[in-house]
């Protein structure tokens, strides 16, 4: 662990934390190190907005960092041969009529630096181009993201679509709003609280 790159994330120190980053990998980190400073960074900050001591804003910026940071290491990865062998492609997005995407954008970019090809379809995402992509790519495992009520029932009809592609595709469901009662109304297969959950369900069912 790089705690001064830690540090700088969670002090939302962007300059700081992009320089340092990119230092580390210049002097020969290993980039799967840096990531796994990306995720304890998030995690601590994840922890500081359950406890009310930061806001959205400071979610949005940490996200963007981490973005940015993501964005220096993927091509370091190819060149170090360190790509891990990816486990499962997952298509992912925010269901229709939703557009908050802050924590799916979590999601997607951890379930990336655990393995996965992701496939983001951004917000605002109609059943059929879940179906699409399912299809286009063969993902095996989908997650809905959604916060708002009005969420549920575009989220139970994507599943139902899903299924009539293909009964065994794996759906998972997440955010504000959801929770098992949702699931067991919109069919999904599972409920996952927060992106460590959405890693662990993908894994079981890679
Ligand atoms: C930020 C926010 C916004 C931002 C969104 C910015 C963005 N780019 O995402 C803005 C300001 C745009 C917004 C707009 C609206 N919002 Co809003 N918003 C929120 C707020 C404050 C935080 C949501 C958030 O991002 N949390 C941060 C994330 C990181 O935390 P988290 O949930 O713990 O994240 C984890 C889980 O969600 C999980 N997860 C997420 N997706 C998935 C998917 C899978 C598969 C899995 C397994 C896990 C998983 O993993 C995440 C990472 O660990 C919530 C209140 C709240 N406390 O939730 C209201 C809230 C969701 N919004 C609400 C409303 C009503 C709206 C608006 C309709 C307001 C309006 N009148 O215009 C619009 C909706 C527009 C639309 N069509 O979508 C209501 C919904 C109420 C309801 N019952 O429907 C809430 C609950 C506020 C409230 N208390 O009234 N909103």
């Amino acid at each position: 662990m790089h705690q001064e790159l830690i540090t700088a994330i969670t002090e939302m120190d962007e300059e700081t934390a992009l320089a340092l980053a990119g230092k580390l990998l210049d002097s020969g980190a290993s980039p799967i190190e840096v990531l796994d400073d990306c995720k304890a960074a998030m995690e601590i900050v994840g922890k500081r907005f359950e406890a009310g001591d930061c806001f959205i804003p400071e979610l949005i910026f940490a996200g963007d960092i981490l973005a940015q940071i993501a964005r220096l290491v993927r091509p370091r990865m190819a060149a170090s041969g360190e790509v891990q062998h990816k486990i499962g492609k997952v298509v992912i997005g925010t269901v229709q009529g939703d557009i908050h995407d802050i924590a799916k954008d979590i999601v997607a970019f951890m379930l990336d630096i655990n393995g996965f090809e992701v496939t983001d379809l951004g917000v605002d995402v109609a059943p059929e181009a879940f179906v699409e992509a399912a299809k286009a790519n063969g993902a095996k495992i989908v997650g809905l993201s959604g916060f708002l009520t009005l969420a549920y029932d575009p989220m139970k009809d994507t599943v139902a679509q899903l299924r009539a592609l293909d009964p065994g595709i794996k759906v998972m469901i997440g955010g504000g709003q959801m929770d098992e009662q949702v699931r067991a109304y919109t069919g999904a297969d599972a409920y996952g609280k927060d992106a460590m959950a959405a890693i662990a369900l993908a894994k079981g069912w890679a």
